[in-house]
């Protein structure tokens, strides 16, 4: 019966459900936290409007974590961000620009610091308390002597309003081109996160179709779809 319950599924969701199969197998959730999503070139100024959101697990302590960017030209790191305080019961902590009244424009804002990155090709780094680099992102074309400081190939560079952000928020396969895509609407505070496949379901996990019913049933199909905002 299940045989033909699969027969009817159109090939390209079976595709669907192996590319996600395999990402996950890919993914590892032992690296989090992670760069979720960075919005460094807001329309106008970005003054109290660019943010950088993490993922990791809840109550996860970031004291003494950076978030650091490096300059493309020059790999000179600048901004540095220190981080303090934890990540949030949804998973996601969210590190906001401040305007200089100390007030920010960024939803859902958990620290706020002045800082801002430059538009690409750059790189923004984010290191643990011992300063070593556990994730990072390089967008835009660089040419061979410029620096790229992020992970496989880098993601695009987007038009001023975009952000660039994980298809899942705690999904990571250490290449930023296929880890990242653009937003045409930034999501501070709200993501899509990749679903770990109940035990027991045998069969349908072997075939792939685990991944395909949980990611129909529990994730948005695209990020900048903005699927249902999560429960807070
Ligand atoms: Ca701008
Ligand atoms: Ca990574
Ligand atoms: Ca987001």
């Amino acid at each position: 019966m299940k045989l033909r319950i699969l027969s009817r599924i159109p090939i390209a969701r079976l595709a669907r459900a192996s590319f996600l199969t395999s990402l996950l197998a890919a993914g590892s959730a032992s690296a989090m936290p992670l760069l979720s999503e960075v919005y460094y070139d807001a329309p106008g100024s970005d003054d109290g409007a660019v943010f950088v959101e993490l993922s990791g697990p809840a109550g996860f302590v970031l004291d003494g974590w950076l978030v650091e960017g490096v300059n493309g030209s020059n790999g000179a790191v600048a901004p540095s961000i220190a981080l303090s305080g934890a990540i949030g019961a949804d998973g996601l902590f969210v590190l906001a620009d401040r305007f200089s009244d100390g007030t920010t424009a960024v939803a859902n804002a958990d620290l706020l610091a002045n800082f801002d990155f430059q538009n690409g090709p750059d790189s923004v780094v984010l290191r643990d308390a011992d300063s070593l680099v556990r994730d990072a992102l390089g967008y835009g074309v660089f040419a061979p002597d410029e620096i790229f400081a992020g992970e496989g190939t880098a993601a695009p560079d987007g038009a001023a309003g975009e952000s660039l952000a994980r298809l899942f928020a705690d999904l990571d396969t250490d290449d930023n081109a296929a880890d990242f895509a653009l937003l045409s609407t930034p999501t501070p505070g709200e993501a899509s996160f990749a679903v770990v496949p109940e035990p027991g379901t045998g069969l349908l996990m072997s075939l792939g179709l685990a991944g395909l019913s949980a990611a129909g049933r529990k994730t948005s199909r695209h990020p900048g779809a903005d699927g249902p905002a999560r429960r807070r």
